[in-house]
C-alpha cells in the first residue's frame, strides 16, 4: 500500500508557517544588531545632553549671581558684612549654585567715571603719533595707582553715581572625557558674565 501522501495544501501551510517562523527570528537577529549598534550613539547622545544641562545650569547660575552681586551693589548697603565688596563677594558665592565652586570663580568689580569709559584706556598725548602709549608720554591718571593703564578701570565698588562693572570668569569642566575630549586641552570652557550699573546716590558714612 502506497504511503498516504501529504495533501498538497498541507504542505504549503507547514512551508508557510516555517518561512513565518524564519522570517520573525530573522527580524529578531536584525533588531538586535540594530540597537547593539545604535546603543553607543544613544548613550553618547545622552550624555552630552546630560553635560550640556549641566554646563547651561551653571552659565546661569554665573549669570544670574553677577546680576544679584550688582543690585546690592548699586544700593551702597552691607548686609551686616564688614564691607560692600565682602557683602557682593557672599551674595555672588550663595547664587553660583551648586554646580560652581566658589573658590574658583573668578570676579571683579571697576569703577568708572561713565559707561563709554567701561573697558578704555587712560588718556594720554600721543605725541609721537602711533596709536600707543609710550613712556614719556603724559597720561591722566584716571584711576589714581601712579602708572598708566590700558583699562582704566579702578577695583572697588564704586562710590554714589559711580559706574561699576561688575564681571566674573568661571572655566567650566565637563565632567565626562566623551565631551570634554572636544574642548582640549584641558576639557573645560569659559564662562564669562558681565553687567555695568550706576550706583544710586547712597549716604556714605
Ligand atoms: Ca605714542
Ligand atoms: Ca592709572
Amino acid at each position: 500500500m502506497r504511503p498516504r501522501s501529504r495533501t498538497p495544501a498541507r504542505d504549503v501551510a507547514r512551508g508557510r508557517r516555517s518561512r513565518t517562523r524564519r522570517l520573525a527570528t530573522d527580524e529578531r537577529a536584525a533588531t538586535l544588531v540594530e540597537f547593539a549598534i545604535l546603543l553607543p550613539v544613544l548613550v553618547a547622545l545622552l550624555v552630552g545632553v546630560f553635560e550640556f544641562a549641566l554646563f547651561f545650569t551653571a552659565r546661569m547660575a554665573i549669570e544670574s549671581a553677577v546680576a544679584e552681586a550688582a543690585r546690592l551693589g548699586i544700593t551702597g548697603r552691607t548686609l551686616g558684612a564688614a564691607s560692600r565688596e565682602e557683602a557682593i563677594q557672599a551674595v555672588l558665592a550663595a547664587r553660583a549654585g551648586t554646580f560652581v565652586d566658589p573658590a574658583r570663580l573668578e570676579f571683579e568689580t571697576l569703577v568708572y567715571p561713565d559707561f563709554s569709559s567701561i573697558g578704555q584706556p587712560e588718556p594720554w598725548d600721543d605725541r609721537n603719533g602711533n596709536g600707543v602709549r609710550d613712556p614719556g608720554e603724559s597720561y591722566r591718571d584716571v584711576n589714581g595707582n601712579g602708572q598708566w593703564d590700558a583699562d582704566m578701570g579702578r577695583p572697588g565698588a564704586g562710590g554714589p553715581d559711580e559706574v561699576v562693572l561688575y564681571r566674573a570668569r568661571y572655566r567650566w569642566r565637563f565632567v565626562t572625557p566623551l565631551v570634554g575630549a572636544f574642548f582640549p586641552p584641558e576639557g573645560a570652557i569659559t564662562i564669562a558674565a558681565a553687567t555695568a550699573v550706576r550706583n544710586e546716590p547712597f549716604p556714605t558714612e
